[in-house]
């Protein structure tokens, strides 16, 4: 079994390409099973094989800890770590080619307290990968696209596994997607990008962030993909073959 994290900002499309990376694989004819991981989420666009909400329930514990929804949040996260054990249980029960996890809305609560780096590290499985999703509508402006990154290095930082960052909802951005990738391979055109950028101080500051994280080995080039029309599945699912096995996708 491979592991797939599916992380990012909250509303960044996560639990969209969650979805859709199932019917990709469900369509190659491997076995795909997905895991919701957000103990608070309401609706989900696909139907969870495993769900940590069946474990954890928020309301019980806003009543029996006197908590607000947000400190049941917290404690609902540090708590998932717990049943892991459980959790791989019904894992192993279902065995399936690829175990595509969908992480809490908010990436604080997975990738800055203790639960989330220690259930991708102590999770059972043949190779594991992050996703990172940069959300299109948030990252076509490139002082937030440097921001981003950023998160992006940090939770490669927690996370401590090969990470891929895709561009999501490039359905939403016709016009600038070349020119957003484009910052993501060449760090020369998205200085000067910033160069163009009215406030001289943040984009100082922002260039020097920017040549950071491509010294440091954390600039890749994003893959885009739309959770809306699945355009570039294809080029993500090779990427994460090859972080995964070597090249080779499962097809049944
Ligand atoms: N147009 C468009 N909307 C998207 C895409 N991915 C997600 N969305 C929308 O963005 C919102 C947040 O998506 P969701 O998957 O719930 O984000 P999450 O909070 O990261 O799980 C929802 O309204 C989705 O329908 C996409 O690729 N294209
Ligand atoms: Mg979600």
């Amino acid at each position: 079994m491979f592991a797939v994290f599916v992380t990012g900002t909250a509303g960044s499309g996560k639990s969209l390409l969650t979805s859709k990376l199932m019917q990709w694989y469900n369509d190659l004819g491997a076995y795909p099973a997905c895991l919701n991981l957000d103990p608070g989420v309401v609706s989900l666009p696909y139907e969870p094989d495993l769900d940590v909400r069946d474990y954890i329930d928020i309301n019980d514990l806003m009543a029996n800890h006197h908590l607000g929804p947000n400190g049941s949040l917290v404690v609902a996260s540090d708590m998932i770590a717990a049943r892991l054990a459980e959790l791989q249980n019904e894992i192993d029960v279902l065995n399936p080619d690829y175990l595509i996890i969908d992480t809490p809305g908010q990436i604080e609560l997975f990738a800055f307290r203790a639960s989330g780096p220690y259930f991708v590290s102590n999770l059972q499985a043949e190779g594991k990968a992050a996703i990172f999703a940069f959300d299109a509508a948030v990252v076509s402006n490139p002082i937030n696209f440097v921001s981003i990154s950023l998160l992006a290095a940090s939770v490669r930082l927690r996370l401590k596994t090969a990470q891929i960052n895709v561009l999501t909802k490039t359905d939403l951005v016709p016009e600038k997607l070349r020119e957003i990738l484009g910052w993501s391979s060449s760090i020369a055109s998205l200085e000067s990008a910033l160069d163009q950028e009215k406030n001289g101080e943040y984009s100082l500051l922002s260039k020097d962030l920017a040549r950071a994280i491509v010294r440091g080995g954390f600039a890749h080039t994003l893959i885009g993909v739309s959770g809306l029309t699945m355009s570039g599945l294809v080029n993500l699912s090779a990427a994460l073959a090859r972080i995964l096995n070597q090249g080779e996708e499962v097809t049944g």
